[in-house]
């Protein structure tokens, strides 16, 4: 499947960031402004390097030494840079010691720090690479930056920092620590919104899924990837996650458990696909969790397994919706028509692989086993991969996108989950957002 995805992209969208696999030709999105940056080649390196193919590594290798360049006049998200580009060329680098990957990282990591010029130095969403103008989201509330989008810098720049001896990239992000810590959190609860000129929170909207989700993640994460000494974040980690449990996890009427959404004292019974990563997380955090909670927490990681499992059982293709209901008898399933499409996201993929890593229960990898046979049979095209619009139909329609994230993070979890435990032991190496592995400092 790797081979596919690669070798359409290599032939339809080669320097394109992303593929049309119907339509055979490149796709970009406005995450990468209107740049030509190869995004699904930095993307897809460590997971070609894992593999064993090395052909296809090197060729990816020479596309970056040649063509790939920062100074254009294009306006990109932050996050989606950081994740995919700094984290794909920092993975690539410690995976294969070229040290081109870790000079076109520090060069991207340069051109982003001017977003960070801001009344509080919370950053700016997107930031222009050519003139260091910086902005946010039109849609996001009261000119608000996104908690997941400036709470997941941490992990690449602490490596930025770590590799180049600068310590500017280490003081941003614990700038963005340092003022979350003062500010008072509605029942404990971080909002999804910071206004990055009042330093005000916007609408207290509260997710474990998109918008929030990898807030969470990064800050167990950089207690992991410090050798556990970084306990400042654990402890961070460890409130969180006691207020969301607290306002956030719920029990079905049919005894599923699932993660809500907080929006303004009231209680959305709805989870995400990209809430699902959340399975994991609870696993990953298990061991060192405050008291005798390692067992809870495990345990609780299962149960969300198990409900996200559910989510795409309940279909008819046997892949997941993007968002599913728990109310009015509804159970683990989506109810508007846009929610039901399935775009090659990792998520449940994802917490089967922790789950299984930290478990070894054989169902783990029967899971995984049924949606590896699902998007073979309905994502793939003689193009590459497709997102289906429906995953309740039995004859769904493409959307004729092949994310990049479909060979940075499903195909990875998908080989990993079917891999020996050696290959990346969790004691070494700690994955990020975008299924980068960085190796423990
Ligand atoms: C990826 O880019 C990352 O996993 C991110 O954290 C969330 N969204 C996509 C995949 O669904």
């Amino acid at each position: 499947m790797m081979k596919h995805a690669w070798d359409s992209y290599r032939q339809y969208g080669w320097g394109h960031n992303e593929l049309k696999p119907l339509a055979r030709k490149g796709h970009s999105t406005n995450i990468f402004g209107n740049s030509q940056m190869g995004a699904t080649i930095v993307d897809a390196l460590d997971t070609l390097f894992m593999m064993g193919l090395h052909d296809e590594f090197r060729d990816g290798q020479a596309w970056i030494e040649q063509n790939l360049d920062f100074s254009v006049n294009a306006e990109v998200s932050v996050f989606e840079v950081n994740i995919r580009f700094i984290g794909g060329l920092l993975a690539a680098y410690y995976l294969s010691g070229q040290e081109v990957f870790k000079a076109k990282a520090v060069q991207l990591a340069e051109k982003l720090l001017p977003a960070f010029n801001t009344p509080t130095g919370i950053p700016w969403a997107m930031v222009n690479l050519k003139s260091g103008v910086g902005r946010n989201w039109g849609w996001a509330s009261a000119g608000s930056s996104i908690l997941a989008e400036f709470g997941t810098l941490h992990m690449e720049f602490v490596h930025l920092t770590y590799l180049t001896g600068n310590p500017a990239y280490y003081q941003k992000v614990m700038h963005i620590r340092k003022l979350l810590a003062k500010m008072e959190r509605p029942n404990g609860l971080y909002p999804n919104y910071l206004n990055p000129r009042t330093g005000r929170w916007g609408q207290h909207h509260t997710s474990v899924g998109g918008l929030g989700d990898s807030f969470y993640e990064y800050l167990l994460k950089a207690w992991l990837m410090s050798d556990k000494t970084d306990t400042e974040a654990r402890k961070t980690y460890d409130d969180a996650v006691e207020a969301i449990e607290r306002h956030l996890i719920r029990k079905s009427n049919s005894g599923l458990t699932f993660i809500g959404e907080w929006k303004n004292g009231h209680l959305e019974r709805k989870m995400g696909h990209l809430t699902c990563f959340a399975g994991g997380m609870f696993a990953l955090g298990a061991d060192g969790s405050p008291g005798d909670k390692a067992g809870h927490y495990l345990q609780l990681g299962a149960e969300i397994a198990h409900t996200c499992h559910e989510s795409y059982d309940r279909t008819v293709l046997k892949l997941g919706p993007e968002a599913f209901k728990f109310d009015s008898g509804l159970e683990a399933v989506a109810v508007r028509q846009n929610e039901k499409y399935y775009i090659l996201r990792p998520e449940v993929i994802e917490t089967y692989w922790y789950m299984w890593r930290f478990t070894h229960d054989p169902k783990y990898r029967q899971w995984g086993w049924e949606a590896t046979q699902a998007i073979d049979r309905y994502c793939r095209v003689s193009g590459g991969f497709s997102g289906v619009k429906d995953v309740y139909s039995s004859n769904p329609t493409y959307d004729d996108v092949q994310q990049s994230f479909f060979l940075a993070e499903t195909l990875k979890y998908l080989y990993l989950l079917f891999s020996s435990d050696d290959l990346l032991p969790l004691d070494s190496w700690v994955f990020n957002t975008e299924a980068h592995p960085l190796p423990v400092l």
